[in-house]
């Protein structure tokens, strides 16, 4: 089985210090979060970026900062900034960090509920989103609440405004309002995708660790990380990203699938030279 690709998401739009004080929202935090990880075993650190109040942007030059902060804290991890942002902001201001030309970043196929809330990407939307990283030549990972969004991303693909070839997905079940977080329906996801397409899943709260273990199993990847799951266990508050992400390569150790480097997480989602 190919080696396993650990993603961090350390940061998310949603959880606060009063959640877990271990969230990070300064500059210096962030990288510490994301040093964590790496040295954990994270290859890929999915990023949102705050100001240092912890109010959520997608700022383009606050991105800049926190990724080169990363990138000097972590040589060689890959950085996937968010495309999502925070409900409720314009498509303008969640573009903004493709303006930094990463290898990879987020495209959310589609609406949902989210909490309370709801979640926007209307299909004019994800073209211009789609049309945006295409020209820039940044690997979209479609992030799929539902599998309406799994079939949205693959019209996507059919119409020109991402690549068909070797897609990225990311399941991300157990939002409130979405999809939920069973085996099941992750199975029925990574059987609706295409043969050279690539995989991860996110399971929110405590759907985190069931569901990464069965993506272990089914030849998936997995994210794991504070804007998903505050919690080490039941219970007991994570102290950093490392330590969730050392649970996920633990995980990995009982199942007998290595840990793909950053290099080889390069490779497995034929990502472009930097
Ligand atoms: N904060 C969520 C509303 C993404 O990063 O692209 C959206 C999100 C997805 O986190
Ligand atoms: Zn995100």
């Amino acid at each position: 089985m190919e080696k396993l690709i650990i993603t961090s998401a350390i940061c998310g739009a949603e959880v606060t210090k009063e959640n877990n004080p271990a969230v990070p929202y300064t500059v210096e935090e962030i990288a510490r979060e994301a040093k964590s990880a790496y040295d954990a075993g994270a290859a890929i650190i999915h990023l949102h970026v705050r100001w240092d109040d912890g109010t959520p942007t997608q700022d383009r030059e606050r991105f800049r900062e926190c990724m080169d902060a990363i990138y000097a804290a972590c040589p060689g991890v890959i950085i996937l900034p968010s495309t999502g942002g925070a409900v409720g902001m314009s498509a303008e201001e969640r573009l903004q960090p493709t303006e930094l030309n990463p290898l990879i970043a987020t495209l959310d196929c589609g609406s949902c509920n989210f909490g309370d809330e709801v979640f926007e990407n209307t299909i004019p939307m994800l073209k211009t989103f789609g049309e945006v990283m295409t020209k820039r030549d940044i690997k979209a990972e479609c992030e799929c609440f539902e599998k309406g969004h799994v079939d949205t991303a693959l019209y996507l693909a059919k119409k020109g405004f991402i690549p068909a070839e070797k897609m990225q997905f990311n399941f991300v079940l157990g939002v409130h309002g979405a999809m939920d977080g069973n085996v099941r329906d992750l199975a029925y996801l990574a059987s609706s995708i295409p043969p050279d397409a690539t995989w991860c899943v996110t399971g929110i709260g405590r759907h985190e660790f069931p569901l990464a273990a069965a993506a272990i199993a089914m030849g998936g990847h997995v994210r794991v990380g504070f804007e998903d799951n505050l919690y080490y266990a039941k219970g007991q508050l994570a102290t950093s990203n490392g330590q969730l992400v050392e649970k996920a390569v633990a995980l990995a150790g009982l199942l007998g699938r290595e840990i793909a480097t950053p290099a080889e997480a390069r490779k497995i989602l034929s990502l472009r030279a930097d």
